[in-house]
């Protein structure tokens, strides 16, 4: 299927476009009533998740509401530790919650290296869908969590603020956490290597939770598992989305994948220096700047087009979008990309 619009991917190789490709994290699942309704006609998340012609419905809504350069595919990362073993629960208004988590090598040795196209088929399923339904528009990201952030709602059971529980293993039982992060890992490269199989065009992985980790820590239990999972994966583009590392944006650099994502803590001019010209920014507008004024929005997105530049540029929030923006704020954001980019090129 020959694409339409391909300017984030070729954004990612680092190739010219007409003007920088735009689209939001956590687009499809927070912000639009039209989600809402669907939504509200199933017991939860995790059905609609598991629905794949209603995940793939509301992976497109994006695309058509607000004219968003590529999909995301409607699920979470926390269907990986399901398809190993550990089910989750989404409980309303709380988040998830895993009734069993991982405290030792028994639990480590009962979890299996997920067979995606068993336990993980509705979400390939889903992506089959949604690619014929885009009828090539934009691309589909697929994507899936780091290892460190998938570990963390494992041994911790839920979200946290310290994760202190998940920490307290780095430090106690290594060895384990290793083990532990080495399943983990196995899972998540047949993963992503099966949802491009099914039709996702480029894939991100997202640590969330990376910034809660000294920087030592940071690259022996995480960035050393996201580089093997880029190691793997040379098919498509992929995307690192690492919340808070600025400390290992220099490593970060030197990763085999074609785009860093930054959260709007770090300077853009800065990164840029520390990362290298070898790879494509992706980011990192404040989500709250969607709170101000439809001038304000605009304002603030062409100063950070501004400091991007016209090249290896994605423009996106710093992290997802927050579930009380208003869609027209975002729409305001994705015509101003849209529209001075474009300008700024001519
Ligand atoms: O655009 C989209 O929304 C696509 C689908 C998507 C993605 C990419 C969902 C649906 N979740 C995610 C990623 C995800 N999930 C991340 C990484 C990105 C990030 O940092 O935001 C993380 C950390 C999660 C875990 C998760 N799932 C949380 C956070 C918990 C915590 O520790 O604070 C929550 C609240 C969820 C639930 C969830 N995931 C997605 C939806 C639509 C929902 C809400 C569930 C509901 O409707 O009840």
């Amino acid at each position: 299927m020959q694409l339409k619009n391909d300017l984030i991917l070729r954004a990612a190789r680092g190739e010219k476009t007409e003007r920088t490709p735009v689209w939001l994290m956590r687009q499809a699942g927070r912000i639009l009533p039209e989600y809402r309704e669907i939504r509200n006609k199933l017991s939860g998340f995790i059905e609609l998740a598991q629905t794949p012609e209603l995940a793939a419905e509301v992976t497109i809504q994006p695309v058509d509401i607000l004219g968003v350069d590529a999909a995301i595919i409607f699920s979470d990362i926390l269907v990986v530790p399901e398809a190993m073993g550990l089910p989750y629960e989404m409980v309303e208004k709380r988040g998830p919650r895993f009734p069993e988590t991982i405290k030792s090598e028994a639990d480590v040795k009962k979890l299996r290296v997920a067979d995606p196209e068993e336990e993980l088929r509705y979400v390939l399923d889903a992506i089959r869908i949604t690619k014929k339904s885009l009828d090539g528009r934009v691309p589909l990201i697929g994507f899936a969590g780091a290892p460190f952030t998938i570990f963390c709602y494992m041994v911790e059971g839920s979200g946290s603020k310290t994760f202190s529980k998940a920490r307290k293993m780095l430090y106690k039982q290594p060895e384990l956490a290793h083990q532990l992060m080495r399943k983990i890992t196995d899972t998540t490269i047949t993963y992503l290597q099966a949802q491009i199989r099914a039709g996702a065009d480029m894939v991100q992985v997202f640590d969330s939770w990376a910034g809660i980790l000294p920087p030592g820590q940071y690259l022996e239990f995480s960035l050393k598992y996201i580089e093997e999972i880029c190691q793997a994966i040379r098919e498509v583009p992929v995307t690192v989305f690492a919340k808070g590392a600025f400390f290992a944006r220099e490593e970060m650099g030197r990763l085999p994948c074609e785009t860093i994502g930054l959260d709007w803590n770090m300077d853009i001019a800065e990164s840029r220096r520390i990362i290298g010209p070898g790879k494509t920014l992706q980011g990192n507008l404040d989500p709250c700047a969607l709170y101000g004024t439809d001038e304000q929005v605009a304002e603030a997105t062409r100063k950070m087009l501004d400091e991007f530049g016209t090249s290896r540029h994605i423009a996106n929030l710093g992290h997802g979008v927050y579930p009380d923006i208003d869609p027209e704020k975002v729409k305001i954001f994705v015509q101003t990309v849209k529209e001075y980019s474009a300008k700024k090129r001519g």
